[in-house]
């Protein structure tokens, strides 16, 4: 079990400077089961301190031994996955078999691919008659949502860790348990004191101070559109890097050529998975005309089953923004063919698995974010129709095409506006770069492009 109920700064646990703390909701009957530091800019800034004095020592660590710190750290990540899912399950409410698969599965693949690639990048590279050294940036404010916990931590941490960087984590006020247990992680695998420091809060005072804080060298931020353009604002005005990874309306298409039932249970369960609370999610489905009464019924028949196997929402604000999207829809002509907006249990943040048909583009439930188990199928006439769909929404995050051969959904991938296609399902890869084209943000996480983020060149010509 978790042992430690603090913040962490400079290597030492502590409470708030201001004595404040958060309570943590479970969201499927919730039932207070925690409480955290609720920090200030008086702790971002003594975690800042912190990490800046860290950065010299961590910079000039050699990356083999970076990366074998980040691999101890991928160890103890793996020794304590049961504790990280049923931390993840307690504040996320996820179901406890995605929490282990997913939540705590998917870190450990990426922690152990940045352990390779500090060990292997070409951190100094002749060209021509130049030496090009890679340097870290320096210090780093990484601020994360709270629908992949511990995902979205290690995506951000392991790379800068791996890079040179030493890190002030602010992670979302609902999910700071995973965080805690992170930090103890990072303790345990022996990393030094202020390489990564941890503090607890609210979003716009804690997250705000840290964005804002003149000794941070880079921001990257995943969360909503709004508060990543307001971090773009300030990191403007003070010109210093930043990455922001925001949300997503990834389109699904589905050519007349491929298994459509296939297709549609696919993308159905990709929507379900995590109760919808995912970026990359591809909540509209495109479908020929030919083939859409077929795929609506489909769909209709693979959302019943999730019925009660999927979690709630995190909290109540997100259950009453989801369940306004689906009265939103119904109001704009869209004919609901499972689930619906009122709420499933009278307990707990839940949302019912829904489908829309009849679905135009220009819907707000086709082109706004809804962060929900709600998918809309959309049907297209021909295949520049689809590429027009597809295209035209202000994101452009994730997406998938199916087809009959791999060549076909190649091609039409490559007319897509966004930065990750799965073709014909696709699988993850920790090293394949995640990011988004258009309002879906700022830079790439993930593999060595994800590392270069934390990297600035310096060459030397002779
Ligand atoms: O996000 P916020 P919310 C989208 C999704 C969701 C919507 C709202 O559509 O429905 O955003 O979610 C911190 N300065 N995504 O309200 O507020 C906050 O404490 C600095 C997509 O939860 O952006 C948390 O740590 N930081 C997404 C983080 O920002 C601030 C994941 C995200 O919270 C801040 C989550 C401020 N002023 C939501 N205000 C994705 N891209 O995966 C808040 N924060």
């Amino acid at each position: 079990m978790k042992a430690h109920d603090g913040m962490y700064i400079g290597g030492e646990w502590r409470p708030a400077a201001g004595g404040d703390t958060i309570a943590v909701v479970n969201p499927v009957d919730e039932q207070v089961i925690g409480h955290v530091p609720a920090g200030t800019a008086e702790d971002i800034d003594t975690a800042v301190r912190a990490a800046r004095a860290a950065f010299p020592g961590w910079a000039a660590t050699p990356p083999t031994e970076r990366a074998a710190k980040i691999a101890a750290l991928r160890d103890v990540l793996v020794a304590r996955k049961d504790e990280i899912a049923e931390t993840v399950t307690a504040e996320l409410g996820a179901p406890l078999q995605f929490s282990q698969a997913v939540h705590a599965g998917v870190p450990v693949m990426v922690a152990g691919s940045y352990a390779e690639l500090a060990a292997s990048h070409p951190f100094e590279e002749k060209v021509g008659n130049s030496t090009v050294y890679s340097e870290p940036v320096g210090v780093v404010g990484a601020i994360t949502p709270w629908n992949y916990p511990l995902h979205q931590i290690v995506a951000k941490v392991a790379p800068a860790l791996a890079a040179g960087c030493t890190v002030v984590l602010k992670p979302a006020e609902d999910t700071p348990l995973t965080a805690q247990l992170f930090a103890e992680a990072v303790d345990e695998a022996g990393l030094p004191a202020g390489v990564f420091n941890l503090v607890t809060g609210l979003g716009p005072v804690a997250g705000q101070a840290l964005a804002e804080h003149a000794d941070v060298d880079l921001v990257s931020f995943t969360g909503s559109t709004a508060v990543g353009r307001q971090i773009g604002a300030t990191a403007g005005a003070a010109v210093k890097r930043v990455a922001l990874e925001l949300g997503g309306k990834s389109a699904n298409v589905i050519l007349p050529s491929a298994d459509l039932a296939k297709a549609v249970n696919v993308g159905v369960a990709n929507v379900m998975g995590n109760s919808g609370q995912t970026c990359s999610a591809w909540t509209r489905m495109l479908v020929h005309t030919s083939q859409y009464d077929e795929a609506v019924e489909l769909a209709a028949t693979a959302a019943a089953k999730y019925g009660d196997r999927i979690g709630p929402l995190v909290n109540a604000k997100q259950q009453a923004r989801v369940r306004g999207y689906i009265e939103k829809g119904v109001e704009q002509g869209a004919r609901i063919v499972a689930g619906g907006p009122e709420a499933p249990r009278e307990q707990g943040y839940f949302v019912q698995p829904t489908v829309f048909a009849d679905v135009t583009p220009d819907m707000a439930i086709a082109q706004e974010e809804i962060f929900g188990p709600v998918v809309s199928l959309i049907r297209y006439e021909d295949e520049d129709d689809a590429v027009r769909i597809a295209n035209g929404t202000v994101y452009g995050l994730a997406g998938a095409v199916w087809a009959g051969e791999e060549a076909e959904a190649v091609a039409f991938a490559r007319r897509m506006d966004t930065g990750q296609v799965d073709i014909n399902g696709g699988r993850f890869n920790p090293r394949a770069p995640f990011g988004g084209y258009k309002q879906s943000g700022v830079g790439r996480e993930l593999g060595s492009h994800g590392l270069s983020e934390y990297l600035q060149t310096k060459s030397l010509q002779f």
